[in-house]
């Protein structure tokens, strides 16, 4: 297996984007708890991301939602993140929440729904110029409850006509990410369900649109690696929202349900070129911090992602491509397991060290009495959705 020396300077390239909505109040549709300190505003949202970044140097941008983190200048929203240290990223539409949308949004029968939700994609895409935003992020709640309740043929035709209307209005450097989800909100059929609908969408689109692969959107027992694998060799994984699922879109602490899965996926992204300089694969979270604090549970989000792509660099390449080709069965299972197990904290602790970072980002951060500060001086956080 390769010493840690030899893989440190490959993660100088990690940069994981966090999404605004992580540091809101959220929850289940039992409770949403409050947590002090709660950010009111987006400004503030962009300041506990800092934090994040501060503490870990991995996370250099913040992805926004709109309309939750709506201003009225958002090239001085850019200068305030800049400010910070951090990059405007992914613009995720919305267009889940308003009673025009309850029979769905780019897929709606009705042209003058179909024309809101196309608009408010405009909105973003214009958004996007002034925050320097590359990815506009499509997650779609479109579906049905009942089998005859709307024509699936009919719903992916004006999906395509919706999706080619926004697309033509990217600008150069902009792409489109279509992200899938198996069900929920909708329970019969939803319009983008899986890996291989986003992908016959985004590729009838062309070049500047792709997949965006949520880990949290599978049924249980999908093999995502492999999705993963396939993704990136049809040129077409766009982005990643991060997070981990015991059940169903649970958006817990991404690593935390299945440390193995996640490091099968970065396996699969560094194997397919997905990982490292070159690469166009944004890595986000997606994440929700319903009972623990929020910064921490994003510092410990990206260190999870730091171990496992640790890890998956540790992996002996050659030695498991020669084992593979030999047939060596248990000699290739085992080249792979003895970099999953190989416990790469005490180096990624070092390395940080050597560059200046605390060694222990999580109590470094419980040392610096930021949580304490903010829990004072802010009053009334707002829900997640529902931010400022
Ligand atoms: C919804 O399930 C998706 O994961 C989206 O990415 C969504 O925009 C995000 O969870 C924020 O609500
Ligand atoms: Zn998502
Ligand atoms: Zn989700």
């Amino acid at each position: 297996m390769p010493a840690f020396d030899s893989i440190a300077s490959q993660l100088e390239n990690q940069a994981i984007e966090l999404p605004s909505w992580a540091f809101g109040n959220s929850g289940t549709r039992f409770k949403v708890f409050s947590t002090p300190g709660t950010p009111r505003t987006i400004q503030e949202k962009i300041s506990d991301a800092a934090q994040v970044n501060e503490f870990t140097g991995l996370a250099p941008k913040v992805a926004l939602h709109i309309p939750w983190d709506k201003v009225d200048d958002y090239a001085a929203l850019r200068r305030f993140a800049g400010d910070l240290g951090l990059a405007l990223g992914t613009v995720n539409s919305n267009t889940f929440q308003d009673d025009a949308y309850k029979f769905g949004s780019l897929t709606h029968t009705d042209a003058a729904v179909r024309q809101k939700a196309i608009d408010h994609h405009f909105e973003c895409i214009e958004i996007m110029h002034q925050t320097g935003s590359t990815d506009l992020k499509i997650w779609l709640a479109d579906g049905t409850n009942y089998p005859g309740q709307g024509d699936i043929r009919g719903r992916q035709d004006r999906l395509a006509e919706s999706l080619t209307t926004i697309y033509a209005r990217l600008g150069d450097d902009h792409r489109l990410v279509l992200e899938y989800k198996f069900f929920e909100p909708a329970f019969y059929h939803t319009d983008v369900p899986d890996w291989g609908t986003s992908y016959a969408q985004v590729t009838a689109l062309g070049e500047k649109a792709s997949v965006c692969l949520d880990t949290g959107h599978h049924a249980p027992g999908t093999n995502i690696e492999f999705i993963v694998a396939q993704l990136l060799r049809l040129g077409k994984l766009g982005s990643f929202d991060f997070n981990s699922r015991f059940y169903a879109d649970d958006d817990l602490i991404v690593g935390a349900a299945d440390p193995f899965q996640l490091f099968r996926i970065l396996y699969e992204v560094v194997r397919g070129g997905g990982y490292g300089p070159d690469s166009t694969v944004a890595f986000m979270l997606d994440q929700c911090h319903n009972v623990e604090d929020k910064i921490p549970g994003q510092i410990r989000s990206v260190l999870n992602v730091q171990e496992m792509t640790a890890r998956a660099l540790l992996v002996d390449a050659p030695a498991l491509l020669a084992a593979q080709n030999a047939g060596d069965v248990l000699g290739a299972n085992g080249i792979l397991m003895d970099a999953f197990y190989t416990d790469v904290r005490p180096h990624l602790a070092a390395w940080r060290e050597s560059r200046g970072l605390a060694g222990d980002p999580m109590a470094a951060y419980a040392a610096s009495g930021y949580q304490a500060r903010i829990a004072t001086e802010r009053v009334g956080g707002h829900q997640a959705g529902w931010g400022a």
